[in-house]
């Protein structure tokens, strides 16, 4: 049985997918619209979003929520970071972080996994890096071409999708999640 991934956004399914293939996982995709609460913490905003995922869709399903942290800017955007996106974009982030020497910042993500009539399992992962001083790739999308993982002198931006997946804090939290899947199909 496919296993459902509830996002409206498709790069995030590429990503996932390609995860899910080297589990010989099959993955569905569906953009059944959720309302997301806000909160500080990206668990505590994922936990209803799956559990109403699976209300509306009556089936086991997960959902996915990111965020990229800054340190100087004491973890902006954070759970904010679609609107910020949207506003501000890669060009406005990096105007806040004129003259900053601290460009410390992380991305992290929480993968929210439902099933009817079950409190929603919460699985993390974070990756951390700098701020770019630019804009570097056109790879990916997002905050990634401003994102330099740490210890490479590469963002995100620069990275397919198969690299992307060797660090992102999205891989982590989704390798933890299909690990804890497969030995619960198996028990
Ligand atoms: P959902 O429908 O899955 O919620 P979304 O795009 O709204 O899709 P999020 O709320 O999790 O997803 O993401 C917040 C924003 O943070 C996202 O729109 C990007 O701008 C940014 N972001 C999250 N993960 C990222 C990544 O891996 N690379 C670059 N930017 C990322």
């Amino acid at each position: 049985m496919a296993l459902i991934f509830v996002t409206s956004n498709r790069h995030k399914f590429e990503e996932v997918s390609e995860l899910a293939a080297r589990h010989g996982i099959e993955l569905e995709h569906r953009g059944t619209p959720y309302i997301e609460i806000q909160a500080d913490n990206l668990e505590d905003v994922v936990r209803p979003s799956a559990q109403q995922a699976c209300a509306l869709l009556k089936q086991p399903c997960f959902v996915e929520d990111a965020g990229l942290f800054v340190q100087a800017l004491r973890g902006f955007p954070g759970p904010y970071s679609n609107f910020v996106f949207r506003t501000l974009g890669n060009e406005g982030l990096l105007k806040l972080m004129a003259g900053e020497t601290d460009r410390r910042a992380e991305f992290r993500s929480a993968v929210g996994y439902c099933e009817p009539g079950q409190r929603p399992e919460v699985f993390t992962g974070k990756v951390k890096g700098t701020i770019a001083p630019e804009a570097r790739g056109m790879r990916g999308f997002g905050f990634d071409p401003i994102f330099l993982v740490e210890n490479m002198d590469k963002t995100f931006g620069e990275m397919e999708i198969s690299e992307k997946n060797k660090f992102s804090h999205r891989a982590q939290a989704i390798e933890a999640f299909f690990s804890w899947y497969e030995q619960r199909e198996k028990a």
